[in-house]
């Protein structure tokens, strides 16, 4: 039995899972798919009662959610985890750049979700905050991203999927007069599996 992976095509976390199916060559065992999310009644209820996305059900028929243990889950199939390696673990100089990521991506959902309320119901508080939250946290990263210790972890495609997303969502570009951020994210948005789970 195959593995299915339930998706949006537009959410971030779910990108994350889609990418290390990419990445670690699992597109034959993993089936995507798109869920309903945010409607009254989805039939995706009765898979994932949460709702939520990334949501994937292994080959035994276990259900399990969140981004952070979906991708270690993959990651670890094969025995030989690339982004989440047992050094980075306990690495805390390194966690606290993943983590940091995943806080400014967890911003910019937030933006993106308020974006896509109907106008009268926006809240431009929220809006404001996290436009904010994302400034200071981007230059945040234009300081780190040349550090060696985020490369080739979790952290990185954490803090490209939201940069893009910010992009995408109106936000504007983050690495907009930050050249480190700038020249970092040419180089790992060309990665195929980011080009190929680019947001509609
Ligand atoms: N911490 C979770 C966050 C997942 C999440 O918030 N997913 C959003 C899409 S970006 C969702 O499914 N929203 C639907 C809902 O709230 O009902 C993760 O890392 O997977």
């Amino acid at each position: 039995m195959n593995m299915q992976l339930y998706v949006t095509y537009g959410s971030p976390y779910a990108r994350l899972a889609r990418i290390v199916v990419i990445e670690k060559a699992l597109e034959d065992r993993v089936e995507i798919i798109e869920a309903k999310t945010r409607v009254p009644g989805s039939p995706y209820y009765q898979i994932n009662p949460s709702g939520r996305v990334p949501y994937l059900v292994d080959d035994a028929g276990v259900g399990m959610e969140d981004s952070q243990l979906i991708c270690a889950f993959l990651d670890g199939l094969d025995g030989r985890p690339r982004f989440h390696n047992a050094l980075r673990a306990s690495d805390w100089v390194y966690l606290r750049l993943e983590f940091a990521a995943r806080s400014m991506c967890d911003g910019i959902a937030v933006w993106g979700r308020e974006t896509t309320r109907p106008e009268n119901e926006r809240s431009p508080t929220t809006l404001a905050h996290e436009s904010a939250r994302a400034q200071r946290m981007a230059d945040f990263f234009e300081d780190r991203v040349t550090d060696p210790v985020i490369q080739g972890g979790m952290a990185h495609l954490i803090l490209a999927v939201a940069v893009e997303m910010a992009r995408k969502r109106g936000l504007g570009d983050l690495t907009a007069g930050r050249r480190r951020l700038a020249s970092w994210m040419r180089s790992i948005s060309d990665l195929p599996s980011m080009k190929r789970t680019v947001p509609p």
